[in-house]
């Protein structure tokens, strides 16, 4: 059966509204994905049909909205294949998920342990390690990358020790679109009983993965990425693991019994979840991964797949054009620059057209810093996206060129 694209698109309410004058092209997808009408609508139809706090009320409101939140939970538990559906922590987003597992990591870690991260980490999946080591005199190292931009496995490979605790590494980059042989990575840690978090957040909604196979301890993700709303995502961590962690923050639902001498907490998954969570976004959530599973994630990522390789060829045959991240394995996603000119001012022109990328340093720092590049423009692509898109894409940059050369 064909990828009916045009079909697909009429899901999308926004796909159909015009910026600057043009049709919109949205290329922005590394940033955050658009949403079909079906995710609307179960938000919609929560707050009007349906609103209530969850795992507390007797009455049937309260009930009916536990039910189909904590089926939002299996859903996302049956869809990576994770062996319990309390190994699933409703989190705001990937920040979230990996801050909840560097603070507990805070009370686990010693003086002179080491954590590994790669090379082409977003800042999140950074900045609370480098808090982590800050606070407990644990080492960072890095697993380095070549021109490609992809990893150095055998650097990774000099790295592991059993100093080790930890490894941290994202599924695929946001700003090239490698992607990473995470189970290898995960295979090599645990020779070392070293602990993986694997950062999901660019992954999930192109490529399919499965917990239990991939053996991964804990992974983290965000539903706006995938479809679904902004201020939801999960932290997946295998149950010993999770249980081995103190809770992030304190509150409401977070315990078994309080008393002013002591508290104790309740298991998991409430553990983690202190306070009211994002409802409407955590069943709205489970709505957008039926309607990715509808389409198929291998039927996805090879769509996608032939709009990259499209998108790639024509982008090439513009002279001084120069693609970061060009190892074999990537998802959707092109970050480039064209000499002498400013990625800045290439988002700028192309926006004037109704394209919308994303130009800067994609918080990541230090990819920028490797390829000794201020930036770069990422054109990131979706499901929905189509060749006419990149043809008027291409077009716009070749204006945009001959504005700015
Ligand atoms: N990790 C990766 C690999 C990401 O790409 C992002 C967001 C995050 C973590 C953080 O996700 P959040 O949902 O908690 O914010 N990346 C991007 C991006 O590439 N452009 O905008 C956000």
């Amino acid at each position: 059966m064909s990828f009916d694209v045009q079909k697909i698109r009429l899901d999308f309410p926004i796909l159909q509204r015009k910026v600057n004058g043009y049709p919109l092209v949205y290329f922005d997808n590394a940033a955050t994905s658009q949403k079909p009408q079906i995710v609307i609508d179960s938000i919609v139809d929560y707050y009007s049909n349906y609103n209530s706090n969850i795992h507390r009320g007797v009455h049937a409101l309260s009930q009916e909205a536990t039910d189909v939140y904590e089926l939002a939970r299996k859903k996302i538990q049956h869809h990576f294949n994770a062996k319990h559906s309390h190994e699933i922590i409703f989190t705001s987003g990937t920040t979230h998920g990996i801050n909840i597992v560097a603070s507990g990591y805070s009370k686990l870690l010693k003086k002179g342990d080491e954590i590994i991260v790669s090379a082409m980490e977003h800042h999140s999946n950074i900045v609370p390690w480098q808090m982590l080591c800050e606070e407990t005199g644990a080492v960072l190292k890095v697993i380095p990358m070549n021109e490609e931009g992809v990893l150095i496995m055998s650097e990774y490979d000099n790295l592991l020790s059993s100093k080790t605790k930890l490894v941290f590494v994202n599924h695929v980059s946001n700003a090239l679109g490698t992607i990473n042989p995470i189970k290898e990575i995960i295979e090599k840690a645990h020779q070392y009983d070293a602990k993986v978090l694997v950062d999901g957040a660019q992954a999930c909604s192109h490529i399919s993965s499965n917990f239990q196979d991939l053996d991964v301890d804990f992974y983290v993700a965000s539903a706006h990425k995938m479809c679904g709303p902004t201020g939801v995502g999960f932290l997946y961590g295998k149950s010993d693991l999770l249980n081995d962690l103190p809770p992030y923050q304190g509150g409401g639902e977070m315990i078994k019994e309080v008393t002013f001498k002591k508290t104790t907490y309740a298991d998991l998954p409430h553990k983690f979840e202190a306070g009211t969570p994002n409802i409407s976004g955590g069943i709205a959530f489970g709505v957008a991964l039926d309607y990715l599973n509808a389409i198929g994630i291998d039927a996805i990522n090879s769509f996608e797949n032939e709009l990259l390789d499209y998108a790639t060829q024509k982008l090439l045959e513009i002279e001084g054009l120069k693609i970061y991240g060009t190892g074999k394995n990537k998802t959707a996603v092109i970050s480039f620059n064209i000499d002498g000119i400013h990625p800045y001012d290439i988002g700028t022109i192309v926006d004037k057209l109704g394209i919308a990328v994303r130009t800067g340093h994609h918080c990541a720092q230090p990819i920028m810093e490797f390829f000794k590049i201020p930036g770069t423009v990422r054109a990131s692509f979706a499901f929905y996206n189509t060749k006419t898109e990149i043809d008027n894409f291409i077009e716009a940059i070749k204006k945009a060129k001959m504005m700015l050369s």
